[in-house]
C-alpha cells in the first residue's frame, strides 16, 4: 500500500472519529435531558432494563466485522459514561452542595449563630445522669464563656446492659438547667417519633454517628422546626455524611450541622481515628457548618488539645468535647470526659493559641 493511499485511510478514520465525537456528545446531551425528567419524576437514573434492551437492539442489528461481545462493551462504556455524567450533574445540585449555595449556612439558635465566622465551643456530660450534675457542669460553662450545652438523655449504646438514659426525664432537667443559664441545648433523638418532645425541650436534636442512616429519622428530623447537628457515621464516606444531611434538608430543614467524630480505623490507641482531612473537604463541598468532636474521636483526654487545634486550623467552626463534673463516676464514657478544672484549662489553652475566634 502506498503511502498515499494510507493517509488516504486515514483521511477517512479522522473524519469518521469526527461524526462519532459529535454523535457521542449529542447522545450525551440527551440523556442530560433525560436526567433533568427522571430526576422530578424520583426515577432512579441507572435503568438496567432499558439498558439491556438498548444492547439486544444493538447486537442484533450488528452487520460485524465486530463481534457481538466487542459491540457489546463499546456499548456499554458509552452507556456507562452517560450515567456517570448524568450522575456528576446530581451531585452539583445537591441542596447541601457548594455549588448549589457558595454562602456559608449560619445555624442559629436563640442568640448563637454558628457557621459563618465566630468559633463555637459545644460542651457537656455524656449522659445525663442527675439535676445536680447538668447543673453543675451547665454553672462552670457558662462561667467560662460557653453558649451550647450537650448532654444525651436517649443513649445508643454497644451493649444493651449499659445505661440506656433518663429519656424524657433527662430533656427535661437540661430544659431546666439551660433555661436558668440562657444555654443553648444539643442531644440525641433516636427515635423520629420523639421530634414533637425534641421541639419541646430542646435547641438542637443530635443525630448519631449509629443513626446517621437511620432514613426514617433523617427524614422526621427534616421537618423538625429545630436545627439538626448531624453526627459522621462511624463508617461514612464523605458522600454518604453528605446525602444523609440531604435528607434532612431536601425535606425543608436547612438548619443542619454536621461533625466529624472519628471513624473506625484498626488503630487501637485512639477509640476512633480523627479525619482531620474530612474537614477542609467537607466545607469546601458543603455550605454547612462543620464541627468536630474531639472527645469521641479520640477517646482520650490527653490530645484533645492539639486534636481541637488542629480541627480549627482545618476550617472547622467549632468543636465539641464532653465534660463531667466527676468522670470516674461516669454512667457513660467515664475515660473520656474532661474535669471541670480540665475543660477551663483546655478552653483557655484553646483561645490562647488564637486559633479559637468567639465573637
Ligand atoms: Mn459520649
Amino acid at each position: 500500500m502506498s503511502n498515499q493511499e494510507l493517509d488516504a485511510l486515514r483521511g477517512q478514520l479522522d473524519e469518521l472519529n469526527r461524526e462519532l465525537l459529535e454523535l457521542i456528545c449529542k447522545r450525551g446531551a440527551i440523556t442530560q435531558e433525560i436526567a433533568i425528567v427522571k430526576q422530578t419524576q424520583g426515577i432512579p437514573k441507572y435503568d438496567p432494563v432499558r439498558e439491556k434492551q438498548m444492547l439486544d437492539v444493538l447486537a442484533a442489528a450488528n452487520i460485524g466485522p465486530f463481534d457481538e461481545a466487542t459491540i457489546r462493551h463499546l456499548f456499554k462504556q458509552i452507556f456507562k459514561a452517560s450515567l456517570d455524567l448524568q450522575q456528576k450533574d446530581h451531585k452539583k445540585h445537591l441542596l447541601v452542595s457548594r455549588k448549589r449555595q457558595t454562602d456559608d449556612t449560619v445555624v442559629r439558635s436563640k442568640n448563637v449563630a454558628i457557621g459563618g465566622g465566630a468559633h463555637i465551643m459545644v460542651a457537656g456530660p455524656c449522659s445525663i445522669e442527675s439535676y445536680e450534675q447538668v447543673r453543675t457542669v451547665a454553672a462552670a460553662l457558662k462561667a467560662s464563656g460557653v453558649h451550647v450545652i450537650r448532654g444525651g438523655a436517649f443513649k445508643p449504646r454497644t451493649s444493651p446492659y449499659d445505661f440506656q438514659g433518663l429519656g424524657v426525664e433527662g430533656l427535661k432537667i437540661l430544659k431546666e438547667v439551660a433555661d436558668e443559664f440562657g444555654l443553648v441545648t444539643i442531644s440525641e433523638i433516636v427515635n423520629p417519633a420523639h421530634m414533637e418532645l425534641a421541639e419541646q425541650y430542646i435547641d438542637v436534636i443530635q443525630i448519631g454517628a449509629r443513626n446517621m442512616q437511620n432514613f426514617e429519622l433523617l427524614k422526621a428530623a427534616g421537618e423538625a422546626k429545630i436545627p439538626v447537628l448531624l453526627k459522621r457515621g462511624i463508617a461514612a464516606t464523605m458522600e454518604e455524611f453528605l446525602m444523609a444531611a440531604e435528607y434532612v434538608v431536601s425535606r425543608g430543614n436547612t438548619q443542619v450541622m454536621l461533625i466529624e467524630r472519628g471513624i473506625r480505623t484498626y488503630e487501637k490507641w485512639t477509640r476512633n481515628t480523627l479525619d482531620i482531612s474530612a474537614v477542609p473537604i467537607l466545607k469546601q463541598e458543603s455550605h454547612l457548618p462543620v464541627l468536630v468532636d474531639v472527645s469521641h474521636s479520640t477517646g482520650r483526654k490527653d490530645i484533645v488539645l492539639p486534636c481541637a487545634k488542629a480541627a480549627l486550623a482545618a476550617g472547622a467552626d467549632g468543636i465539641m468535647i464532653e465534660v463531667h463534673p466527676d468522670p470516674p463516676t461516669a454512667l457513660s464514657d467515664a475515660d473520656q470526659q474532661l474535669t471541670i478544672p480540665q475543660f477551663d484549662q483546655f478552653f483557655s489553652q484553646l483561645k490562647q493559641s488564637g486559633l479559637f475566634n468567639q465573637k
